[in-house]
């Protein structure tokens, strides 16, 4: 199986005559709410920090965008940049991870932390336009790619995360406390052929999908050659760290020009894949510089993860 790209994708580009998105629109989460596409996506201008921008659509390929930044860097732990949200609706209210590239956290007790930077967020909001920031999940090195699952999972709150290049579950009671000692693997990269693709890094994608066989989750690898590739695997509902399927061919890779050719190089890199009237719509980051969507029906990504190789 593989993604179909949309024929009107790129589907948003960089605002050239706007001073914080006229570089980058990159990685964009999207949650389908009551007959609208909401879309936070991540922009660069001409400082290079990382804002968050807000668009909204009716058929989720034409987008009207707010003239300014929904969420803005805010002090020493997110200075570099706000980066890679990810949406999803929970109980009632909506929550963005995403990633702070700052200094150092200067949260609790002043703990400097040892990701290098990389702060794994959650921030909650009523309305998709004010954000009230939370705080940070587990943190750990070199640690991102984090995203919620839409319900409690055993009573708790639970998200997919990427320490160290491979995919853990934490679990939370308040969605600001993550116990380190409560982490557990779930998938790491692969070695050998037809494997190779996701050899070195993996990381976890949109909002995991809730399906009768487990939970359909979207993810992302790359070999040593840096070429970021997509791949699916199936979770089982309950005990999400037992890993049903995961077939050995990627879903989707880089092709088109403006995703072998960017700000960088051979990445096609999603943070979205919500499900409307049975279609998965992909939303991605081509080459980190416009935002790509491509489709497939939910029917042949199960099929395709339940019997492929
Ligand atoms: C990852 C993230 C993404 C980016 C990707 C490819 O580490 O930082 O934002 O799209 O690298 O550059």
């Amino acid at each position: 199986m593989e993604l179909i790209r949309h024929p009107s994708s790129p589907v948003l580009m960089p605002a050239l005559a706007s001073d914080w998105e006229c570089y980058n629109v990159f990685n964009a989460g999207v949650l389908y709410d009551r007959g609208l596409f909401h879309m936070c996506y991540r922009a660069q201008g001409l400082d290079w920090v990382s804002r968050i921008g807000y668009a909204v659509s009716v058929d989720g390929i034409h987008w009207n965008r707010l003239q300014q930044p929904i969420l803005t860097p805010a002090d020493a732990s997110d200075s570099r940049g706000v980066e890679d949200p990810r949406l999803v609706r929970l109980e009632g209210r909506y929550y963005m991870t995403y990633t702070a590239y700052g200094q150092r956290y200067l949260g609790e007790g002043e703990a400097t932390h040892s990701g290098g930077g990389i702060l794994p967020m959650v921030a909650r909001s009523d309305n998709l336009i004010n954000w009230e920031k939370l705080g940070p999940v587990v943190v750990g090195q070199d640690n991102k790619d984090h995203v919620l699952f839409p319900r409690r999972i055993g009573g708790r709150y639970a998200l997919l995360q990427r320490p160290n290049r491979n995919i853990w579950i934490a679990y939370s009671d308040d969605l600001r406390h993550w116990a380190a000692d409560d982490m557990h693997w779930i998938l790491g990269p692969r070695s050998g052929d037809p494997c190779a693709w996701d050899s070195v890094s993996v990381g976890g994608n949109g909002v995991p999908i809730e399906t009768d066989h487990g939970w359909l989750v979207f993810y992302h690898g790359y070999d040593e050659d840096r070429i970021y590739r997509q791949g699916l695997c199936l979770l089982d509902l309950e005990d999400p760290t037992r890993v049903i399927r995961r077939p050995h061919a990627p879903i989707f890779w880089p092709k088109e020009l403006w995703e072998l050719r960017g700000d960088v190089p051979n990445v096609v890199f999603s943070c979205a894949n919500p499900v409307v009237a049975g279609t998965v719509y992909f939303y991605y980051g081509g080459a980190d510089h416009v935002v790509g969507l491509a489709t497939c029906s939910l029917d042949d990504a199960l099929d395709f993860v339940l019997h492929a190789d």
